[in-house]
């Protein structure tokens, strides 16, 4: 083992976690680093991490190093390299007496918690710490958190990645292009159902994707609304969202910023807007990502977006604005 790293998961009882934890000590998405664990719930679940650390330990990883549990975030943040935000309180349950329905309760509920989590990512993780935010709303939840950090050399981030690999699947099916040839797929927006998936410049065996797809009306009508739409049409098959593909997507997330992104190609994730693209600053929006050769992670800002493109994504950004307005007073 050349070093180790230390990965902090919330919603670690959850089912993406389930999915996702194994993975992290598999001793391929860190390559040969050796992974300490620290596994965070809530306390009225927190025992049950018992169970799952019995099953890592049961599985004979050689890459798993040192594995806690906590219901204190603070604690598990000590140090930390990698944040992987599962934990969120989801829609349809009862809160403190409240059943959650609207967009606006989740939005305040969970930005209460991020504003907690973010001040300990800011004081205890190390710096140039990156923090992927997986439970939603995740733009908005990573927007709360990098706020209350307050620490410029960490990078906050919110996953797209799960649209963006929806997005290859749904590109392959149509062009009969394996997925291994489809780069550069882009989310543009916020991780709902406004966001854009841009098959203009997504690159298909080489080939800029709005030479090889003529088909405006099947992107407009078919291509957009299954990538948006395909959260909910999981969750009405299974009776549950998602939850291999999103660990996956975390999993991707984290071994894209671990290694330089080949040339040509991007990743997509949301991260805080430098006004590219016209984004308004500080909104954390689904860009094209590149890993540099020495590690830093920066927006790729040569797409050229159509007047099709800019409409669709405005759609989103304006969405972003007025979730931003609506966690206002969380911010400091
Ligand atoms: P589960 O309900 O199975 O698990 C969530 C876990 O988080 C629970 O065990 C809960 O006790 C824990 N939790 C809640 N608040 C916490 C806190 N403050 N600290 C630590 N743990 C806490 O949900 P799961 O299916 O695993 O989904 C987790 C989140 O991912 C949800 O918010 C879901 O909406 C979101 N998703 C995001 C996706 C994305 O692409 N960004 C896709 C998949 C998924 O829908």
């Amino acid at each position: 083992m050349s070093s180790s790293i230390k990965v902090v998961v919330t919603g670690a009882a959850g089912q993406i976690a389930y999915s996702l934890i194994p993975r992290l000590v598999n001793g391929r998405t860190f390559g040969d680093k050796k992974v300490d664990l620290a596994l965070v719930e809530i306390p009225q679940v927190v025992d049950k991490l018992k169970g799952l650390i019995m099953e890592l330990e049961d599985s004979y990883f050689p890459a798993m190093g040192k594995v806690t549990y906590t219901d204190n975030f603070s604690e598990a943040a000590k140090d930390a390299d990698w944040f992987l935000l599962v934990g969120s309180i989801p829609r349809g349950i009862v809160y403190n007496g409240k059943k959650i329905e609207e967009r606006s309760d989740l939005l305040s509920i969970n930005g209460g918690i991020f504003v907690d989590q973010g001040k300990a990512i800011g004081s205890f993780g190390k710096d140039k710490a990156k923090i992927l935010v997986v439970g939603n709303p995740a733009n908005t939840n990573a927007f709360i958190g990098k706020n209350a950090a307050d620490n410029e050399s960490q990078l906050w981030m919110a996953m797209t990645m799960l649209d963006s690999n929806r997005a290859k699947s749904v590109i392959s099916k149509k062009t009969g292009v394996n997925i291994s040839e489809i780069k550069n797929m882009i989310i543009w927006g916020n991780h709902s159902p406004t966001m854009y998936p841009d098959s203009e410049n997504v690159i298909i065996n080489n080939q800029l994707g709005s030479t090889v797809i003529n088909d405006m009306s099947w992107v407009e009508k078919d291509f957009i609304p299954s990538v948006q739409q395909r959260g909910k049409a999981v969750i009405n098959a299974r009776g549950a969202s998602s939850a291999t593909s999103a660990a996956k997507a975390a999993i991707d997330t984290v071994m894209a910023c671990e290694s330089p992104t080949e040339d040509g190609n991007s990743f997509s994730a949301a991260i805080a807007s430098d006004g590219s693209y016209d984004v308004p600053q500080g909104i954390i929006c689904g860009f094209p990502l590149v890993t540099l050769s020495d590690g830093t992670i920066d927006i790729k800002r040569d797409i050229a977006l159509s007047d099709f493109g800019k409409s669709k994504f405005q759609i989103s950004i304006d969405e972003l604005l007025s979730e931003r307005d609506a966690v206002k007073h969380l911010m400091k």
